[in-house]
């Protein structure tokens, strides 16, 4: 499968699934997270860019309120559902994401009837790389044009949250969703998760000669369930044990107060929260002052903050991170969400080949599944692509 998004190729689905050419293609990317962890929840500061693999949705409008979904790796075929009933009952599966979309923009006041849709992505799902916003922003897009909805970027953004938290029952922050519809070539998305106020950041690895590789593990994770709502919550409590609004209000000088009266595991979890919002701000100056390649410790300390901290990182998580600093790596860590899913290595371009020959041996050796292992540089974010 290319991961490049084939617009021509998704509307010939579209014709032959539904009998007729669709209005539009609409593409929305997956992100890598280079750094700022569990932050967007907490207020704080997060800093993804998009990848060159997306989710593309053909559509077109129908008379009725009749919507018909079908996907390129969906096994049930082609669904179709009243979308005057509309509920959480009919939407599961995959059809959760486009369908979550549908059903917070009709609750908005935002008229949307019957469709066709036709789904293909190019986000490895599961992977911890977005492949749920990836949809969200991709439908949410296309119905801010079809309907001409007028909402702004970050008014999308909030939608696919919403179909994430309330529909999918994911209890997470903006981070995937501002990747994927802020982001533009080249560069980086610096962003305060308490204002939405987002700036682009360049980032120009191939003129550094620097390359960052994805280490997917192969680890299945999901947000819905376990670890990740657990953080939140200790998150949350540590915001009110320490009589703050968010963690974002927490600065590493009230640490020392703060283990005082916190328990441990919370005082642990606080404390990546805290050091990881300074580490994206430090990011931000470092990559101004020095360029790409002076970010790697950062980088690193960000892991092992979630590694020892905030406890989100798995041993195949560690030995991508371990072994590729092992062989060249200047920095890397674990990205997304955690429990699984995908590390990040930023490498000289000169030792892909060993980095990536070293990881693969590491995985084998210790009886892990094969990762998959692919370079990425950032993308443009969501947008109409036929
Ligand atoms: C997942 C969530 F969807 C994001 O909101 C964010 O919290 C991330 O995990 C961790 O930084 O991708």
């Amino acid at each position: 499968m290319s991961a490049s998004i084939d617009a021509a190729h998704v509307a010939k689905a579209f014709e032959e699934t539904f009998g007729a050419a669709p209005q539009g293609v609409w593409a929305a990317p997956g992100r890598v997270n280079l750094i700022g962890e569990h932050t967007d929840y907490n207020e704080g500061f997060v800093l993804p860019f998009a990848i060159d693999r997306a989710a593309a949705v053909a559509i077109r409008l129908r008379d009725d309120n009749i919507a018909q979904l079908r996907s390129s790796y969906g096994a049930e075929g082609t669904v179709s559902v009243d979308l005057d009933t509309l509920s959480h009952d009919t939407m599961t599966g995959w059809t959760a994401y486009p369908l979550g979309v549908v059903w917070v923009m009709r609750q908005m006041g935002i008229t949307i009837g019957g469709f066709d849709l036709y789904l293909h992505s190019t986000v490895p799902s599961g992977a911890g790389l977005s492949s749920s916003a990836a949809i969200e922003c991709a439908v949410a897009t296309a119905f801010n044009e079809l309907e001409s909805a007028g909402l702004s970027p970050n008014e999308l953004v909030l939608v696919g949250q919403r179909a994430e938290n309330e529909v999918v029952g994911a209890p997470t922050g903006i981070l995937d969703q501002s990747a994927s519809l802020l982001s533009t070539d080249g560069h980086a998305v610096f962003l305060d998760c308490r204002t939405q106020e987002s700036t682009l950041v360049p980032l120009d690895l191939a003129a550094a000669g620097l390359l960052i590789l994805v280490v997917d593990t192969k680890v299945s994770h999901a947000h819905a369930t376990g670890g990740y709502a657990a953080r939140r919550a200790s998150c949350e409590l540590g915001a009110e044990v320490l009589g703050v609004a968010a963690l974002r209000d927490v600065v590493a000088a009230d640490l020392p107060e703060a283990a005082g009266l916190l328990d441990d595991e919370t005082y642990r979890r606080v404390r990546h929260i805290v050091t990881e919002n300074q580490r994206v701000l430090d990011t931000i100056v470092v990559l101004d002052d020095a360029g790409p390649a002076a970010i790697g410790a950062l980088l690193t300390a960000s892991h092992v903050s979630m590694r020892d901290d905030f406890e989100i990182s798995c041993p195949e998580l560690d030995l991508a991170v371990d072994t590729a600093l092992a062989h060249g790596a200047l920095g890397a860590r674990m990205t997304g969400g955690g429990f699984g899913g995908s590390a990040i290595a930023l490498i000289p371009a000169s030792v892909k080949a060993t980095v990536r020959a070293s990881v693969v041996q590491a995985f084998a050796d210790a009886s892990f599944t094969a990762p998959d292992i692919f370079a990425v540089s950032p993308a443009p974010g969501a947008r109409r692509v036929r």
